[in-house]
């Protein structure tokens, strides 16, 4: 039976042709124009990089390798007795394009475990952080620690050939995603339980010994599959997935890499949004005497909100243009599992209050939720109530989809990424101004 690496192996030569003749017969050809407010505003939907593992339609939202999210979930093998699928299989569709079979899945799994042991020194890291540490900075030091474990920084210093990069990233992306649980687990052990660690069960699947390490009991399991499945990519161009790219163009390893990424997450208007989701409304909560509002209350709290210069978390995207599946799929697993959690009422009436206030406020070009305004929501259901760990879960799933795209940027030798920058008085010779 072939592994994942051998039918990955093959996917890499049949695909290399394809990029390699865009480059030689078709290099000149105009994908896109540049215009200055995308110049000044963040490159806003210019069409400038490269990825066949995810794409976001702007009113459909995200496939992975052409599925909806709804056919990922459908068509990946799930455990027994689960309702959602196993992550390892998600790493192999989105590696490979193909669905994999229940033997597949299990090779992948057992990869995962096996490589699931972290070094001494990374918690002897973690422990010397100082109080107050945000886990999002104690995470990324975490993993920027096992920099010293990388296979391909060795090879590379013995003279590994080009075609040969991926390999060695490949085994760096699996040590890695093996071991973000574990590490996950024990920063939340250590800023939030301080009791006995709970051992990592080598016969789980990923989603299912987190939860076990996380303590807490099913379907939790299953909230962390759908969680970290639905988190791991959104194309390219969003500041996590471009930062990994872009780090790791430069050959910088894995480790180094998702590090970086794991930084660009942390900012609340990105990853982080879902801390800043239930921040919010807790001091709703507060303000409502702990009761749930009525309609005309939540819409004032809305617009004091805006009023006072801040954005509304978890609503808005800068591709999207409707309400994100990501959002749908972890409403119906609410309305499924926790229909009466009194949080998940709050979070429901904002699904109806906040889109029309958006639109009458005029600014955002999206009013409708996106994939924070419920994640959450969900954790806190289970008992995961400390928010500031939200966006480190986000990173576990986010790290799959990236390291997924940094093996693919090696194995067709995408270069060193290096666009031009101009000044604002160049910029205004181009406008006709001067
Ligand atoms: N509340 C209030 N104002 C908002 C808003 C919101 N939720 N979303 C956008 N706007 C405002 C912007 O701040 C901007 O205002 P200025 O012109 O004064 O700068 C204006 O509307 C236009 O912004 P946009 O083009 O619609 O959105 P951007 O592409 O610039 O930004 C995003 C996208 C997500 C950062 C923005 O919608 C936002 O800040 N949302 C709240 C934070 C959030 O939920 N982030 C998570 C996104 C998902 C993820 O990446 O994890």
């Amino acid at each position: 039976k072939k592994t994942l690496k051998q039918t990955l192996s093959e996917k890499i030569e049949e695909h290399r042709p394809r990029t390699k003749r865009l480059l030689k017969e078709y290099g000149d050809v105009v994908v896109d124009n540049v215009t200055v407010s995308q110049v000044i505003g963040g490159m806003r939907g210019l069409k400038s990089l490269v990825t066949d593992i995810s794409y976001l339609d702007p009113e459909e939202g995200i496939r992975y390798r052409g599925y909806t999210l709804g056919e990922v979930i459908d068509s990946l093998p799930k455990p027994k007795g689960g309702s959602m699928p196993y992550v390892e299989g998600l790493f192999y569709l989105l590696l490979t394009g193909d669905f994999p079979n229940q033997e597949e899945v299990m090779q992948v799994v057992d990869e995962f475990s096996k490589r699931r042991i972290v070094p001494r020194y990374v918690y002897e890291v973690i422990d010397s952080f100082p109080c107050c540490s945000h886990p999002m900075a104690i995470f990324s030091t975490a993993i920027l620690t096992l920099n010293r474990e990388s296979v391909f920084n060795r090879q590379y210093h013995a003279g590994l050939n080009k075609k040969d990069y991926w390999e060695a990233t490949y085994e760096d992306a699996l040590n890695l995603l093996a071991k973000l649980p574990e590490i996950a687990s024990y920063i939340y052990n250590k800023l939030y339980r301080q009791g006995p660690r709970i051992q990592s069960n080598p016969n789980l699947d990923m989603g299912g010994n987190f939860a076990h390490m996380m303590g807490i009991d099913k379907p939790y399991d299953d909230v962390s599959r759908l969680h970290f499945i639905i988190h791991s990519d959104h194309e390219s161009g969003n500041v996590s997935a471009h930062t990994g790219h872009l780090v790791a163009s430069s050959l910088s390893d894995i480790y180094l890499s998702i590090s970086a990424m794991i930084n660009g997450l942390a900012g609340p208007l990105h990853g982080l949004a879902n801390q800043e989701v239930l921040r919010w409304l807790q001091d709703v909560m507060d303000k409502m005497g702990n009761k749930v509002p009525t309609e005309d209350e939540m819409k004032q709290f809305v617009w004091d909100t805006l009023n006072s210069g801040q954005v509304i978390p978890g609503f808005g995207h800068a591709v999207l243009r409707k309400t994100d599946p990501r959002y749908m799929l972890q409403r119906e697993f609410s309305l499924k599992n926790l229909p009466d959690d009194p949080i998940f009422k709050y979070a429901d009436l904002l699904y109806n209050v906040v889109p029309p206030i958006l639109k009458e406020h005029g600014k955002a070009k999206n009013p409708w939720p996106n994939v924070d305004a419920q994640s959450g929501v969900i954790q806190w259901h289970y008992g995961v109530t400390e928010y500031d760990f939200y966006t480190v879960l986000f990173g576990i799933g986010r790290a799959i989809g990236i390291c997924a795209n940094i093996i693919w940027d090696r194995a067709l030798g995408y270069p060193l990424e290096r666009p031009k920058s101009i000044t604002t008085d160049m910029l205004e010779k181009i406008a006709g101004i001067k």
